[in-house]
């Protein structure tokens, strides 16, 4: 990690790294500590689910002997620590913060108190159930906040070098070993929620012991060989109490081992565990030089970029198991879209990225970022969404059960906190995303203000980039050194119009899988300029997807934009875009932000007193009247931060 040093200086997202140093993680440190005056929220009506408080910190008391009583929370509650945890490191890493250093450092005291002799690390067996390790593994969680805490480790040690955590992650990662594997004696198996493979192979990267590849290898493999491994397994569990009530009915898709990963074509169950687990096949086929493997990760990209993704790069079409469906549904009010879900869209597209820098990994990063992922989270850092939906009506949230998870406004935790400590841990470590370095080649993925020093060849190469991105498309990179070495700069695949120009002079670079390669030896002081010309556009969805035929969207560089019932008044599916009308443009600085927002002349349905007390009536009877309304826009991740109200991004157009 941090193999080159990147500063952001982009206000844009300066703002939400300070927000999350200042706010957030205190907030949430607060909350893990129960000690937020805060109303827990369940992610959806359903009795089984905690949510009186998160007593996270508590559970790791009680298992090191500290405190005296019985685990509460979701049996991966551990995990919402692990991912503070995690991104804690990387806001230490941005900014030194004593105060925060030193909390987190009593936090893993705590843990390596909690860490049993043998190296088993869960609050949840160690308090209640020793006697069920590993005994059911689809339900379990045990290797998924395992994986968690080894991130948070590879993490905390690469910013601070404390020994500490990474000697637990490593007697963690032994005693699994110990435990896993193809080995007569060891089970031959894998979790229900990928994530260890992932976890394992950053341990491996920092620590260049091979036995964590190698483990990480034997659990991606091992999934999907016996479909019924799960079933078998759970024979061995001594209770037949679930760990978590409501999954006994969910198919091996579910947990994506109904075939060998490597036959698996399209992208099934719940769509973070999918996630986690091309992230995992990503990295594996880059650090062992698996072809295959790599050919089944391009497989399940393109099944979901091309066919079960919506237009803010969320993706889940249903709540039940949080999960895929089938290609081109894509509801916009039932959707699950979880933000936990586009941020491993994320991880895996950037691991696809070190595979190969292909602009579409790119492209799809940017869009989950700038939607679903900063839509997870309310301006203030401190509420945050689980879904995020594409459609609300807050009447129907409120009264239909199959839209229980449905939220109207953000609420400040869930019963099941993944989502909060993960956007937390995403938006601190975001310098990791921003470029690709290849050989000598620096793509440039995310076009975000920044000044860097690249590692090339011994070398190393400062450059400057200023732009005011996402709002403008004028990007300047200023290079501050004397080398030889390519620029690859991303052309987003919504860009229509852009020129390039080195010391003031229009050209025109060779282009490679999206990105623009300028190949040069640079002089100190060199300026390149790529200029996108950002407007707003009306997209419209492939035929296929039923939800969305003969309505449009509004996009404006990376960013999608809604309508909110504050702005434009209830009953949105009344309104008609006539897509010949001009969108006009302004910049805006009010409780949202600075941001730009739209405005574009659109027909709205007069409702007559006719349609009093009457549901149906022929065609014929009245001509319908319309009332000409300037319809307002916002950027979708703005939305839902002025009280509760209708919100769409889909309208329909003439
Ligand atoms: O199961 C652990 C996490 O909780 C999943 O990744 C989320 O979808 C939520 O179910
Ligand atoms: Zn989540």
């Amino acid at each position: 990690m941090f193999e080159n040093k990147i500063k952001i200086t982009a206000p844009f997202w300066q703002q939400y790294i300070n927000l999350i140093r200042e706010e957030m993680l205190p907030f949430q440190w607060s909350v893990l500590n129960d000690e937020a005056d805060i109303k827990i929220e369940k992610e959806r009506d359903a009795d089984h689910i905690p949510a009186e408080k998160s007593h996270a910190i508590e559970n790791f008391k009680i298992a090191a002997g500290i405190s005296k009583g019985k685990h509460y929370g979701m049996v991966f509650q551990d995990s919402d620590v692990y991912k503070w945890l995690e991104a804690v490191a990387y806001a230490l890493h941005q900014h030194q913060d004593n105060a925060l250093q030193k909390i987190a450092d009593e936090v893993i005291d705590l843990l390596a108190k909690a860490q049993q002799s043998d190296g088993y690390l869960n609050t949840y067996f160690t308090i209640e159930a020793p006697e069920r390790r590993y005994k059911r593994l689809y339900q379990s969680h045990e290797l998924y906040c395992a994986g968690h805490f080894i991130e948070a480790a590879v993490g905390y040690y690469s910013v601070t070098k404390n020994q500490k955590i990474l000697d637990i992650a490593c007697k963690l990662a032994d005693h699994i070993d110990d435990i896993f594997g193809s080995e007569d004696g060891k089970i031959h198996g894998y979790d229900g929620h990928e994530e260890i493979e992932l976890a394992l192979l950053r341990l491996f990267e920092l620590t260049k012991n091979d036995k964590y590849k190698n483990l990480a290898n034997f659990f991606l493999y091992e999934r999907g060989k016996n479909p019924n491994f799960f079933k078998e397994q759970q024979k061995t569990d001594p209770s037949t109490k679930p760990v978590i009530e409501g999954m006994e009915s969910f198919k091996p898709e579910y947990y994506q081992n109904h075939k060998s990963i490597l036959e698996q074509e399209t992208a099934e169950g719940h769509a973070v565990r999918v996630m986690y687990m091309c992230t995992g096949m990503a990295m594996l086929a880059r650090l062992n030089n698996d072809e295959k493997m790599f050919e089944a990760c391009k497989r399940l990209w393109k099944n979901i970029v091309t066919k079960r993704m919506y237009i803010t790069g969320g993706i889940g079409s249903t709540v039940i198991g949080e999960a895929f469906t089938a290609d081109y549904d894509l509801p916009n009010d039932t959707m699950y879209c979880e933000t936990c879900a586009s941020i491993g869209l994320i991880f895996f597209a950037n691991n696809m990225l070190k595979l190969d820098v292909d602009s579409q990994y790119a492209d799809i990063m940017e869009k989950a970022l700038y939607n679903t992922v900063i839509d997870g989270m309310a301006l203030d850092g401190k509420h945050f969404f689980y879904v995020n939906p594409l459609e609300v009506v807050p009447q129907l949230s409120h009264k239909d059960p199959g839209k229980s998870h449905v939220k109207t406004v953000r609420p400040a935790w869930f019963g099941c906190a993944c989502c909060p400590p993960n956007l937390a841990r995403l938006l601190s470590s975001l310098d990791e995303y921003m470029y690709t370095v290849k050989d000598d080649v620096i793509y440039s993925n995310l076009y975000v203000s920044n000044k860097s020093d690249f590692k090339i060849n011994n070398q190393v190469i400062s450059i400057e980039e200023i732009t005011d991105y996402p709002w403008d498309g004028k990007i300047t990179f200023k290079v501050n050194s004397e080398a030889t070495f390519k620029l690859g700069l991303r052309i987003p695949s919504w860009a229509n119009r852009y020129l390039f120009k080195l010391n003031g002079k229009e050209f025109t670079p060779k282009i490679e899988k999206g990105y623009a390669i300028i190949d040069r030896t640079w002089e100190k002081g060199d300026i390149v300029i790529f200029d996108i010309q950002i407007e707003a556009n009306f997209v419209c969805a492939n035929p296929l997807v039923r939800e969305d035929y003969g309505k449009v969207a509004i996009q404006r560089g990376p960013i999608i934009y809604c309508a909110e019932g504050v702005d434009n008044g209830d009953n949105l599916h009344l309104i008609t875009i006539d897509t010949n009308k001009k969108i006009n443009e302004y910049k805006d600085s009010d409780s949202l932000g600075d941001i730009v927002k739209l405005e574009l002349e659109a027909e709205k349905l007069i409702l007559d007193k006719q349609w009093n007390n009457i549901l149906y009536r022929n065609i014929m009877e009245k001509q319908e009247n319309v009332e000409i309304i300037k319809l307002k826009l916002i950027p979708y991740f703005c939305a839902f931060n002025r009280g509760e109200n209708e919100m769409a991004i889909w309208l329909k157009t003439k």
